[in-house]
């Protein structure tokens, strides 16, 4: 065995940048992850939560979950004894099977999302939900279903971005309602700062990534449609709409012009809070171009999240800046799909029909009934403390009636209260595929060592499953390698080239995701306005509605992704947990002034959900109304974090949260 080698694999957790990552293993044990010096994201380094926790916990027998374990004391206690796979599988196949047929599979909930974002890992257990029929919670619904609906009446796919290779060819690019610095801090710090256009950040947040833009629009929240409209209505007042393009690839412009013509910039101002100036200087840059548009998935967390993104989606329609170099309009990138052109779901997902399913804003009401659930089986994600309404939730997850599986690496805020915990292996266990959701690139997840314990990968787990439930089909039983090639098949790519190589690019020059501007809607234009919109209930065209400010006395909390934490994820690890210090809230210096409030006192925030106990900073990063804190978890009293106020509504597209429209009162 060699002394000293180095492998070379990729990140997969949910993350814009799908960073390469290096292995270096001595006489065959992991005992450094770095970032891959030969990846064009990571450059030779991981981000900071991550050059930490994967060097920590996750490399760490004592943290990670390494044996299937059962219920030994009350719901919530956290105790638990060791059994056998054979003992635990055998034990949730029971219980499914006498719930299905008592109730039928639609009483078994099952929900995940993006713990792991790895093909195989990420996908493959949705076969065995799909085959017994159980519900499932909508995933995308906790994080960015609006957007991709609004997209989709738009351009037909919202997955099917721009190449960011082509911002060398931009003058121009406008970063809306995202936070690059944080929740991709490769982009951040290479892409966006090496490009020479100028970058326009328009965010209610003066962050890292809008204090270093050229142009900041401290916009109020919820109020961008109103904006969208305004930097039009001076596009075409200054006759920088590009009419060719409109005639040929635009349905819907005359529907729309009236209410463009009424977004005077001074209403525009008065709504978003943005001074005309800055409005009319973005406009002007953004319609001369070439720009590229990004979509943040934190833009789109807001009570009409849908309508926003619409509204959005105008500025590159109306002005031509799509469908040519240094052009484009971004959210997610699905680079298997795009390196495949089919514009389908990748093949893994299409095993089987998806059964019932529920927004996860509905999940903790309903589970908190015994009408609906008597199964609750959780993998690839922490609900409890990612997802609304953790009171609700935390007291369904109470009932003993309701048979709860935990699948995950490491012991979370969900898997205490579970009555069988199965440990999965991590990403550096396993073979698996890995593609960034914005470089148009794939990597290969390289097995490094053998999994941690007994623990395995997900895809082993429910094979196991399956036949413990006596379900043979064949598609629940393909092998990894099966699986993999199956993932690959349409990307041109064979396991063994993607593995030799570590990673590859879609392409060695920018690739055009809309040649030719033909677009998958029906009409094959851009659809401002969409009959499939309005077929299904909405507008027929996006509205220049913004959201009415709180109420006197009451605040709008944001809780976008912090720097040190992935989701929940990571804050088992000490030296995170060192460095993420006591949860804060940041107030403008005209609220704290009224609420009486210095840096560093204790203060209450509260709404019908509950009270929260943070530290305050008072800082005029934030305008006044707005209290800025981070998502996921912390310990606290009684382990709650932020979604303790988090009152479960619903977006108006994609029964999505609109996590970023909590509304809170602050007393000290
Ligand atoms: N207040 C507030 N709340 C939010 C948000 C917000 O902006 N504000 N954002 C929302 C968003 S965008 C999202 S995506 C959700 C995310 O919410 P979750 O999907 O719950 O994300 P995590 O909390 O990171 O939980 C992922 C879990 O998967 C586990 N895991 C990792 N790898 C594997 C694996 O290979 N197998 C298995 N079985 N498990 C694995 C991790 O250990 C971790 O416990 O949170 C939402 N919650
Ligand atoms: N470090 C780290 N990285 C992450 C994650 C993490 O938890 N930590 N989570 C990952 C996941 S699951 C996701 S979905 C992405 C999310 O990453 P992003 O797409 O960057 O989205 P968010 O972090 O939710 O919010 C981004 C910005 O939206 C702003 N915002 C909120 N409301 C409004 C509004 O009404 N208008 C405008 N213009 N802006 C608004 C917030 O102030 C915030 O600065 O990040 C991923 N990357
Ligand atoms: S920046 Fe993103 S992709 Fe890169 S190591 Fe960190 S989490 Fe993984
Ligand atoms: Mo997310």
């Amino acid at each position: 065995m060699n002394e000293r080698e180095i492998i070379r694999t990729s990140c997969p957790r949910d993350c814009y940048d799908g960073c390469g990552i290096a292995v270096v293993r001595r006489h065959g044990k992991i005992t450094r992850v770095l970032g891959d010096p030969e990846h064009p994201v990571s450059r030779g380094s991981l981000c900071g939560k991550c050059a930490i926790a994967y060097n920590g916990v996750w490399l760490d027998p004592e943290s990670r979950l390494l044996h299937p374990l059962r219920r030994s004391g009350q719901k919530g206690s956290g105790q638990f004894e060791r059994v056998s796979w054979e003992e635990a599988l055998g034990a949730i196949a029971t219980s499914l099977d006498t719930i299905i047929t008592e109730n039928g599979p639609e009483s078994i909930l099952h929900t995940h999302y993006t713990g792991t974002c790895s093909a195989l890992a990420n996908a493959f257990p949705e076969r065995f939900f799909n085959r017994i029929g159980a519900t499932e919670a909508i995933p995308d619904s906790i994080c960015n279903n609006a957007g991709h609906q609004a997209l989709h009446y738009v351009l037909g796919s919202s997955v099917n971005g721009f190449d960011p290779a082509t911002a060398k060819d931009s003058a121009c690019i406008v970063v809306w309602g995202a936070n690059p610095a944080h929740s991709a801090p490769h982009a951040h710090k290479n892409w966006l700062k090496e490009s020479r256009a100028k970058v326009v950040v328009i965010d209610p947040v003066r962050h890292l990534t809008a204090s270093q833009a050229d142009i900041h629009l401290q916009v109020n929240p919820g109020s961008d449609a109103v904006l969208a409209f305004g930097l039009c209505h001076i596009a075409r007042r200054d006759d920088l709409l590009d009419d060719a393009w409109i005639a040929h690839h635009v349905e819907g412009y005359d529907e729309v012009e009236e209410a463009i013509a009424a977004a005077d910039p001074e209403s525009t101002s008065r709504v978003t809070g943005v001074p005309v100036s800055l409005i009319e200087e973005t406009a002007h840059l953004y319609a001369k171009g070439p720009s590229l548009l990004w979509l943040g998935q934190g833009l789109q967390r807001q009570f009409r999240g849908g309508n926003i993104f619409r509204a959005c989606a105008m500025l590159p329609a109306l002005t031509g800046n799509i469908s040519r170099p240094g052009t484009g309009i971004f959210y997610l990138n699905s680079t298997l799909d795009i390196m495949a052109r089919q514009g389908a779901t990748p093949p893994l997902t299409e095993a089987g029909e998806t059964g019932p399913s529920i927004s996860q804003m509905d999940v903790p009401a309903a589970l908190d009934s015994t009408d609906r659930f008597r199964a609750y089986m959780v993998w690839n994600c922490n609900p409890l403390a990612s997802n609304p309404a953790q009171k609700v939730l935390t007291r369904a997850l109470m009932r003993e009636d309701l048979f709860t599986v935990v699948v995950d690496c490491f012991e979370t805020d969900t898997s205490r209260y579970a009555d069988i915990v199965l440990p999965a292996a991590s990403f550096l266990e396993f073979d698996d595929v890995n593609a960034s959701y914005f470089h148009l690139l794939l990597g290969a997840q390289v097995r490094c060592a053998e999994p941690m314990g007994e623990s395995l990968p997900n895809q082993e787990i429910f094979r196991r499953l399956a036949r413990a439930m006596g379900l043979l089909d064949d598609e629940l039983h393909r092998t990894d390698r099966e699986l993999i090639d199956e993932v690959l098949e349409g990307s041109g790519v064979s396991w063994e080239e993607l593995k030799t190589r570590g990673w590859v690019a879609a392409s060695d020059e920018p690739l055009e995701l809309w040649p030719g501007g033909r677009f998958a809607t029906p009409s094959g234009k851009i659809e401002i306005a969409s009959s499939s919109a309005e077929a299904d209930g909405h507008p027929r065209v996006p509205e220049a509605v913004a959201d009415p400010p709180p109420a006197e006395g009451r605040f709008r909390l944001l809780s976008p992704a912090g720097r040190w934490l992935m989701n929940s994820s990571y804050g088992n690890d000490p030296r995170i947990g060192e460095l993420l210090g006591s949860p804060t809230v940041t107030l403008h210096p005209d609220d704290a002034r009224s609420c009486d409030v210095s840096t560093g006192d204790e203060v209450s925030l509260s709404n019908d959900a509950g009270s929260l106990t943070l530290v305050a900073v008072v800082s005029d990063s934030v305008p006044s109304g707005v209290l800025l804190t981070d998502k996921s978890r912390w310990p606290g009293p009684g382990g709650a974090n932020i979604n303790h106020l988090h009152i479960p509504r619903k977006s108006d597209m994609g029964e999505s949260t609109c996590v970023h429209g909590v509304e809170v009162t602050l007393t000290r």
